[in-house]
């Protein structure tokens, strides 16, 4: 973010009132103010998206699209839809986007439900190699109702077989094949998924929820001129409010409309949806390519810098905005890591890795992601020092203190919410 100060909502109308919530809320800024972030699918929304999100529009019912709705005297609502669709056709390039999702996750299934119907094959990537738990897990919608065929990693590169993909694709005839993940570091080929899809008639769904960001800043290709529906977030690495869009062609557009919005969805959230509009407008400025391209480089000095503290980078590196961190080497289980990590105010997640010996409660890894400390202004230097200090958590559980007084200054110089409320 542009070092924007934020003051948040009125903080002493709500202490006033209700001072039990406002406690919740300052003790969430002070969480955020002494610790680093580095979940990666987290990010820190500007000043003027939380303005949008805590306004009047969140009264408004508004079942239906601009133009159609199903209540009256929404009017001024439709313009904040209509803004934000129009602003995220020019950020990607899309003939049409629904900006209506309340999650990824209502996203995914609105598009499993303009294209399928329960029992069809499709065919995406495993959970335990990156994908996502609406990519086909037996405790989603995805894996119950429909028939999931996975595809993962090579054992050696790390990097997806677009050879088993081609083959499984080949074998079980899916009607929808499913790319893009949630722990996958690497840049994926959405033309080799395309030529696949089209060799056995499947449609094409891109999922970019954790990547879409990385798109809209040029930093990552799009999927956009491949893929039959894009899904996305709005909250990670476009710095938007939390939700979810999708986008899709021109001629797919009325079966996305009505997956949304009646079958999957109710009525919209429009003070979410004017939000979308404001971070849509933020990431079609010149400035967000720049924090996008920042974004990858500080993931890139982040692995490297774990690397040389005895973590290996799965698949070797990272195009993108997170790194998967095997720890086998250090003897501590990512679930261990991720404990002592948080006792030292670094935040990061336990993770699988391909072919990983632990079960998902444990794990060989973890998962670090940089569009938080990006947003804060960080750069290579600190995610050098922030290395070393998870290195350090990971280790030296006797160090928590120092490591957390360290963290604890680092996060209070890259401040972007302000704690005197
Ligand atoms: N929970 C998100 C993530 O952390 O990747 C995906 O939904």
């Amino acid at each position: 973010m542009d070092a924007e100060p934020y003051y948040g909502p009125d903080f002493g109308l709500l202490r006033g009132r209700d001072p039990e919530v406002a406690r919740v809320l300052v003790d969430e800024l002070d969480r955020l103010g002494d610790g680093v972030q580095l979940i990666a699918s987290e990010n820190f929304a500007s000043p003027a998206v939380l303005a949008a999100l805590g306004s009047t529009l969140t009264n408004k019912y508004a079942e239906g699209y601009p133009g159609r709705r199903y209540y009256p005297g929404c009017e001024v609502v439709d313009r904040a839809e209509r803004l934000a669709v129009d602003r995220a056709r020019r950020l990607f390039g899309a003939q049409h986007v629904n900006v209506q999702p309340y999650s990824g996750a209502t996203a995914n299934l609105a598009a499993y439900a303009a294209l399928l119907q329960p029992g069809d094959t499709v065919l995406a990537m495993a959970l335990p190699h990156g994908g996502h738990l609406t990519h086909g897990s037996r405790l989603n919608f995805s894996g119950r109702w429909f028939d999931v065929v996975s595809y993962g990693v090579r054992r050696d590169t790390e990097l997806i077989d677009y050879d088993e993909v081609r083959e499984l694709a080949l074998r079980h005839q899916p009607k929808m094949i499913i790319c893009g993940a949630t722990s996958y570091p690497r840049e994926i080929d959405f033309a080799a998924f395309r030529g696949i899809a089209d060799e056995v008639g499947a449609w094409l769904l891109a999922d970019v929820a954790h990547t879409a960001g990385l798109m809209a800043g040029g930093v990552l290709p799009s999927a956009v001129p491949y893929a039959d529906v894009v899904t996305f977030t709005t909250h990670k690495g476009l710095r938007g409010p939390r939700g979810g869009g999708v986008m899709c062609t021109r001629e797919l557009a009325p079966r996305i409309d009505r997956a949304v919005f009646p079958f999957v969805q109710g009525g919209p959230l429009m003070h979410v949806v004017a939000a979308k509009a404001v971070a849509f407008g933020e990431a079609l400025r010149p400035s967000f390519g720049e924090y996008a391209r920042r974004v990858a480089e500080n993931a890139r000095v982040l692995a490297d810098a774990l690397a040389a503290e005895g973590m290996r980078p799965v698949s070797g590196g990272t195009d993108s905005h997170l790194a998967l961190m095997d720890l086998r080497e250090t003897g501590v289980s990512g679930a261990v890591a991720e404990r002592r990590c948080a006792a030292a105010g670094i935040t990061l997640n336990r993770n699988m890795i391909p072919y990983d010996p632990e079960p998902s409660a444990v794990t060989s890894g973890i998962r670090v992601g940089t569009p938080c400390v990006t947003t804060q202004g960080m750069g290579a230097e600190q995610m050098k020092e922030v290395a070393s200090l998870v290195a350090r958590a990971v280790r030296e559980p006797g160090a928590v203190t120092r490591v957390r007084r360290r963290v604890r200054e680092l996060a209070r110089a890259h401040q972007i919410y302000p704690r005197e409320l």
